[in-house]
Parts: C-alpha cells; structure tokens; sequence
C-alpha cells in the first residue's frame, strides 16, 4: 500500500517513520509512504501556500494552486489514489472506516494547515475528508499519522501474529478484559486467583465477564452494535444493563 503525505512540514514524519511497526513494514516493502514537500508545487520565489481569506477576517487560507497541482502530479502516475483531506470538519475515524480504506491501494493524504483550506479544492479534488475526533490540533499532520498507523496494522504482514490485529479492542467491538503478568503478588497487590488455577474453561468466562463489565462501566455505547452472545446478554442483565 502507498501512502502519499502532502504536507509543508515533511521532515515532522520522519522518525514517526523510522521507529517500530511502521518502519518494519516500510523496511519490508510492505507498505510505501511518502511525505512531499507542498512547497515543491509553488512557482513564487517564497514558495507560498496560503493567503488571506476573501471576505476578511482572521487567519489565513491554504491557496489552491500548489494543492492541485501536486494532487494531479500525485494522480498521474498509478495506481490511481483515494485523496483524504485531513480535517476537523471531517468524518470522526473509527475503526469500520479504518478496515475499509486497508482494502485501498494507494492514498493520498493531504494535511491541512492555517485557519482551513480554498473550499474548491475540497470540492473538487478531495474523495474523502476526515477527523480523528474532537479536539484542536495545529494542522493534519499528526492526524495523518494516526491514519497511516492504523490502516499499515491491518495489512497482512505488517503484524507478526495475523490473529493479534483482530483480537483488539474495537475489532470485536467491545474493551478488552484486564492483563496480568509475573509476579504474582506485588507488594500486597495479588493477581486474581482464577488466572492461576489452569482452569482454561473458567478462565474463558471470566475473560468474557470482565470485557462485558469494563464494557458496560465505560463505553456502554458500544453495546448496542458489538455482537453479543445469549450469555453475554444474560450476563450484561444482572450487571443492570438495559438493551437499546
Ligand atoms: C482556529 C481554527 N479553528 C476554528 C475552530 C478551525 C481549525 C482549523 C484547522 C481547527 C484546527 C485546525 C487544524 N487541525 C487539523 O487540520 C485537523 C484536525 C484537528 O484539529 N482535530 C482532529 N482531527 C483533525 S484532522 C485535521
């Protein structure tokens, strides 16, 4: 898979890119990701790429000249691209949309910066637009990042263990039961007798019994579409919990 980052700041992904995973599949051809330089596409001697809003007010407006013609640049060499503008005004990215864009071959991922971008750029230019939720960032760089994270873990390779990317929280659609490791007991903090009895089946259940609790004390939200079983439903009741 291809990722094509159009940023004024490509120097910000590089040791993002160079540490675990991601560099792994980058190492093992995996996946390719490139960051460029929006600057390349600007013709003025200041290599401008934003410019004061129409209108007025604060603030300034990523201009749509250089954004265009580093998009057709991008376009004209395959495979064609799926264009993603990074964007507080964006879809908020979960993991359905992250599973859908691993079936991609190649993106093209534009990070905004300034107050927002020229409106016909977007319109015309832009498959798809999207947030990592709701909080202020200064641009999409670190956004993109996320998505490039997310999206390089679902493709077969990059994880060791094939089963572990499904295994996670969100993937089955529920939090993931409590982990506990040697020793023990630290100081007078004792591991729960049951994860120690060798009782596979018991330990099975409790899993199953604390995802559905941790679950329903802090997303009980997403009990509503994560596939649940009659027992699961059994369970979830005499917590207290009441099916939408
Ligand atoms: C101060 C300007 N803001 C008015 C409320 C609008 C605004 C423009 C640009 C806010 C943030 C940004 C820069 N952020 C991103 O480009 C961005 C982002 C984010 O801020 N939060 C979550 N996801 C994303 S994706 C891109």
């Amino acid at each position: 898979m291809i990722f094509d980052i159009l940023t004024i700041f490509p120097t910000f992904f590089d040791s993002p890119l160079s540490e675990g995973i991601i560099n792994k599949a980058i190492s093992s051809g995996l996946i390719t990701v490139r960051p460029i330089n929006l600057r390349n596409y600007t013709h003025d001697r200041h290599k401008t790429t934003d410019d004061r809003p129409y209108g007025g007010g604060e603030g300034m407006v990523m201009k749509i000249e250089p954004l265009f013609e580093a998009v057709e640049h991008l376009k004209a060499s395959p495979p064609p691209p799926k264009v993603i503008l990074m964007s507080p005004r964006g879809r908020v990215l979960n993991q359905k949309m992250v599973k859908e864009l691993a079936n991609e071959e190649r993106l093209v991922i534009i990070c905004g910066r300034y107050e927002g971008i020229d409106e016909r750029f977007i319109e015309n230019c832009v498959d798809l637009e999207i947030s990592i939720g709701d909080y202020v960032l200064s641009g999409g760089e670190t956004p993109a990042l996320v998505l490039i994270e997310a999206v390089s873990r679902l493709i077969p390779g990059v994880l060791g263990c094939p089963t572990s990317s499904q295994k996670d929280s969100f993937s089955n659609g529920l939090l993931e039961h409590p982990h506990y490791t040697r020793p023990a007991q630290f100081k007078d903090w004792k591991v729960p007798e049951i994860l120690l009895s060798g009782d596979h089946k018991k330990i099975e259940t409790w899993r199953r019994h604390q995802t559905l609790k941790i679950t329903l004390e802090r997303r009980p939200d997403l009990l509503n579409s994560a596939p649940l079983s009659k027992e699961d439903i059994e369970y979830l009741k005499k917590l207290g919990w009441k099916p939408k």
